[in-house]
């Protein structure tokens, strides 16, 4: 795992540096961030199976079968940990217990693989059973509140019958890695990281969201009042799609630079269906902005690498980045109001000190 900057050693959690993630629309492999729960589990591909439960008819699938009995299909997504930019909410205000991402918990990769709605079918499920939810859950074993159980989540039927949602065999045209979910993982364009479970064991179809606690318990918004010691697990927001963020790549936070015209480059992201409309770039503290240059093409699930020429006088300056989805949702200014006590969904102004000799 040469080139990324280890967050945690057991269970193994990495991301690439920022300056390296901004260099490419698709992050190589060996450079996509790793969050893991538990051990990545080993599996031997020719015994593998995953079950489908909950539906009209209960399938059991190994891989051979998913490539016999569905057309194969390729999808472009960009994965984020709803704990991304955890370490500025952390500077704000303690966040005991949970991972010290930096800006690099997200990274964009093609995906191949067969739709989840067409096994979905194949089960028996009928489009307009709305009300449901599709559960997941990994081979991988975690240890959670003194309970050993395998890690999961669910998202809701509407999604899981959209063909973007895909059972991915195949990360940027080789087999999937042990470490990101080999032999097969869901992949869940727009959504939060979490719902995206490696190593699938299992999908059940549901009337209600998954029990596990990473659905149930953890990755809930929780409002800015709430702590540890007062939280009602069942009050907070479950989180399903990703809001709008930005975030400057290079030059990094702290850098001093010559005076001149310097490139600003970084990233930006939309969630659910919705496509990244605009990148702004401020100096003044957002009382004036200048419009980023986008890459990449106008389509949901993807990033957008974005770019703009700057010329910066001699002395400090305080560059902040914000981003427009297709929806006209923007970031909101200040970290104070995005503060969780579980660090999720940091999507304030990002801003980056420079200073120009
Ligand atoms: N089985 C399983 N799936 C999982 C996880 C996990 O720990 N176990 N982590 C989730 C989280 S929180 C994120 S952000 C993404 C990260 O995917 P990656 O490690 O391929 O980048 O995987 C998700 N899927
Ligand atoms: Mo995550």
């Amino acid at each position: 795992m040469g080139p990324l900057i280890v967050r945690h050693d057991d269970p193994f959690n990495a991301g690439p540096p920022l300056d390296v993630l901004c260099q490419s629309d698709i992050t190589p492999t060996e450079l996509f961030f790793v969050r893991n729960h538990g051990d990545v589990p080993q599996i031997v591909p020719d015994t593998y199976r995953f079950t489908i439960e909950g539906a009209p008819r209960a399938l059991s699938l190994s891989l051979a079968d998913l490539r016999r009995q569905f057309t194969p299909v390729t999808v472009a997504a960009t994965l984020q940990c709803a704990g991304n930019r955890r370490q500025e909410l952390m500077a704000y205000q303690p966040i005991p217990g949970e991972l010290g991402w930096d800006e690099a918990a997200i990274s964009h990769a093609t995906w191949r693989g067969v739709c989840l709605r067409d096994v979905l079918l194949a089960a028996g499920i009928e489009q307009d059973d709305r009300a449901w939810h599709v559960a997941f859950e990994g081979f991988d074993q975690t240890e959670r509140l003194n309970c050993t159980f395998n890690f999961g989540g669910s998202i809701p039927i509407e999604k899981a019958l959209n063909p973007e949602v895909i059972l991915a065999y195949e990360m940027n045209d080789a087999p999937l890695t042990a470490q990101h979910g080999f032999p097969l993982r869901v992949v869940v364009p727009g959504y939060i990281g979490a719902r995206s479970v490696k190593w699938l064991k299992r999908i059940v179809v549901q009337a209600v969201p998954s029990a596990n606690y990473f659905q149930a318990q953890a990755y809930r918004l929780f409002a800015p009042q709430v702590t540890p010691d007062n939280v009602d697990w069942n009050s907070g927001l479950m989180l399903g799609e990703m809001s709008v963020n930005a975030v400057i790549g290079t030059p990094a936070n702290g850098a001093e630079l010559p005076a001149g015209s310097i490139e600003v480059r970084g990233y930006a992201i939309a969630g659910g269906d919705r496509r990244v409309a605009r990148v702004d770039l401020s100096l003044d503290e957002g009382r004036s902005w200048i419009t980023a240059d986008l890459g990449g093409d106008d389509q949901p699930w993807t990033w957008r690498l974005w770019s703009a020429r700057l010329n910066l006088a001699p002395g400090e300056h305080t560059l902040i980045a914000r981003a427009i989805d297709s929806a006209a949702n923007t970031q909101p200014e200040a970290i104070s109001s995005v503060w969780n006590f579980k660090g999720y969904m940091n999507n304030a102004w990002h801003r980056v000190q420079l200073t120009v000799c």
